[in-house]
């Protein structure tokens, strides 16, 4: 096993000993967090999985997540080692992620999306020991997808099937101990890393995120603190459960830790969502933009009743201000939004900010120790009110990614700021405003798509010559991609069409496949004689038809 310590840069003694002083860091593990919880209310519901009808009492996940600690023990899985997690929003996602911080074993957050490219990489890059998958989701065979990642990846020792049918694999209820059973170890501590999560990126391959049990924690009691969340919470989760945004802020990781209720959804559109607001009595959900604007408009002529519904957070992408402006008529709940990241730092317009505050800004900080620097191109600090490169540096933001030294050296400034690549401003009051972004991403809605990442799969085509994807204006996803591609001379020219099946062919998550594959002669150039993406986007924004 790889020293996981040496793999993760971490905060200096200095600052680490400051944000224990100053109580953000209280010394909690995930491990201790649930069992605490159990002890204290041992019968109180704690998650909710509707398509199965199950209902787990805090009492019942705490003893699940002992036997299969236990079980996944005796079958060699160590502490520290990593564990690649791709459930959809099923209850074992949490039975599985509190058995391994139980172990002090990482869970790696992958989507339902990802494919085999994707998760061969995770496996790979962070030499995982298993891989936890459903056996169906959404029509898609992830025993298949297993299969193939087994046979690439050495290191991997196990795929365990949380649902359904196992095939050739072990099922999950199989490798849980018989109770009673507790894992004979001592447990990580709370400077430990406690998971690797993955940015969204902007890189030829996704960054891992290494979050330790102290820091996440202190940004769920905050995040609890801003949101309202208490014992009496109702928290749905409708985004994927291992996306950052759903699991912190404040999410069900939020929700556990104030003893609160999780009920999982199982689709996120409004015929789904709504009848379980009402029947389940939620309190508060969490979605992106356009899952908000489609809900609003859902929730003008639907027969249920979501009078329980407080508080809606948007984000993971920009929300415009005429469709945050109708969310509390539409609704009947409050709106808070955030703007988040993995890596740390996140966002949180106030309950009580002004109506106008809470449409036209993107929220400021959890912690009074977060340091935010609106900054030009050569770092330097601009006037306050100034639109320029956020960076920050806090109690919950990492000082690195796992094991990417050079890419280290780029995304952090020398003394610890992380480069978050977004374009801001920050108000009289504090809040922030998100302008624009520096860094080659695509924000599809709230699903991040790394340029570089794409063009690499397009230039694996034996016809094309050189490709550049871009975002263009969507009006329900706020960004589309388009890949404008350059054919080899003399090459059979494919269509739009083939290109994107050759891409989707690659193993990738479908979302990464671009929605319009355009072909050209040349492209534009800046005058230093570099590729011009300003001037792609620009051409993109101006076809006819986009508005
Ligand atoms: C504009 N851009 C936003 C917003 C995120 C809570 C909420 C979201 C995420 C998330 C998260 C935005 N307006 N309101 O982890 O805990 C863009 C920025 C940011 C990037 C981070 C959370 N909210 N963004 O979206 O790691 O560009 O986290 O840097 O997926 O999303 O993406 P991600």
């Amino acid at each position: 096993v790889t020293d996981p310590a040496a793999l993760a840069p971490t905060w200096p003694e200095e600052f680490a000993e400051r944000y224990r002083a100053a109580g953000w860091w209280r010394g909690e593990t995930f491990g201790g967090m649930l069992r605490e919880r159990a002890a204290a209310h041992p019968d109180r519901v704690a998650v909710v999985d509707p398509a199965t009808d199950r209902r787990w009492t805090y009492g019942e996940l705490d003893a699940r997540a002992d036997r299969l600690a236990a079980g996944m023990l005796a079958r060699g899985i160590a502490p520290g080692e990593r564990v690649v997690v791709q459930l959809p929003n099923i209850a074992e996602f949490f039975e599985v992620v509190f058995a391994l911080f139980r172990i002090g074993a990482l869970p790696v957050f992958a989507l339902p999306a990802h494919r085999e490219t994707e998760i061969a990489y995770f496996c790979r890059f962070t030499e995982a020991a298993a891989y936890v998958v459903a056996a169906e989701h959404g029509g898609y065979d992830y025993r298949a997808l297993a299969a193939h990642v087994r046979a690439e990846v050495p290191t991997l020792r196990h795929v365990w099937v949380a649902q359904g049918d196992p095939g050739e694999f072990e099922a999950l209820a199989d490798v849980a101990a018989p109770a009673p059973a507790r894992p004979d170890v001592p447990g990580p501590a709370p400077h430990d890393l406690a998971f690797l999560q993955l940015s969204g990126g902007s890189t030829g391959v996704p960054k891992l995120i290494p979050r330790t049990h102290d820091d996440y924690l202190y940004s769920l009691r905050g995040s609890n603190e801003i949101c309202g969340v208490d014992e009496h919470s109702v928290y749905l989760c409708v985004l994927p459960a291992a996306h950052n945004f759903p699991l912190s802020s404040p999410g069900t990781l939020g929700a556990l830790y104030a003893g609160a209720r999780v009920v999982l959804c199982p689709q996120p559109g409004p015929d789904t969502a709504f009848p379980l607001i009402e029947r389940e009595g939620v309190t508060l959900t969490g979605l992106v933009p356009p899952l908000a604007l489609l809900w609003t408009r859902a929730a003008e002529t639907t027969s249920h009743d979501l009078g329980s519904l407080d508080v809606l957070l948007v984000g993971g992408a920009k929300f415009s201000e005429e469709a945050a402006r109708r969310v509390r008529p539409a609704l009947g709940c409050a709106l808070q939004q955030v703007f988040g990241m993995a890596e740390g730092l996140v966002n949180y317009t106030r309950l009580d900010d002004p109506e106008e505050t809470v449409v036209t800004t993107q929220g400021r900080p959890i912690s009074p120790d977060d340091e935010i620097r609106v900054v030009d191109d050569a770092d330097d600090d601009l006037p306050p009110g100034a639109t320029g490169h956020l960076l920050t540096r806090g109690p919950y933001t990492i000082r690195g990614y796992w094991n990417a030294p050079e890419h280290n050296a780029r995304s952090f400034t020398a003394d610890g700021f992380y480069r978050t690549g977004d374009i801001v401003r920050l108000t009289d009051t504090g809040h922030l405003v998100v302008e624009g972004r520096a860094k080659d991403q695509i924000n599809r809605g709230g699903e991040k798509i790394a340029a570089e990442e794409v063009e690499n799969h397009l230039l694996a085509h034996s016809a094309v010559h050189d490709a550049n994807v871009v975002g263009e204006p969507d009006p329900y996803l706020g960004e589309r991609t388009c890949a404008y591609v350059i054919l080899r001379p003399g090459a059979e020219p494919p269509t739009a069409l083939a290109v994107k099946r050759f891409v989707r062919a690659r193993g990738l998550a479908a979302y990464k496949v671009p929605d319009r594959v355009e072909f050209v002669d040349a492209f534009p150039h800046t005058g230093v004689g570099k590729i011009s993406k300003k001037d792609l986007r620009a051409a993109a924004a101006q076809r006819p038809g986009t508005p």
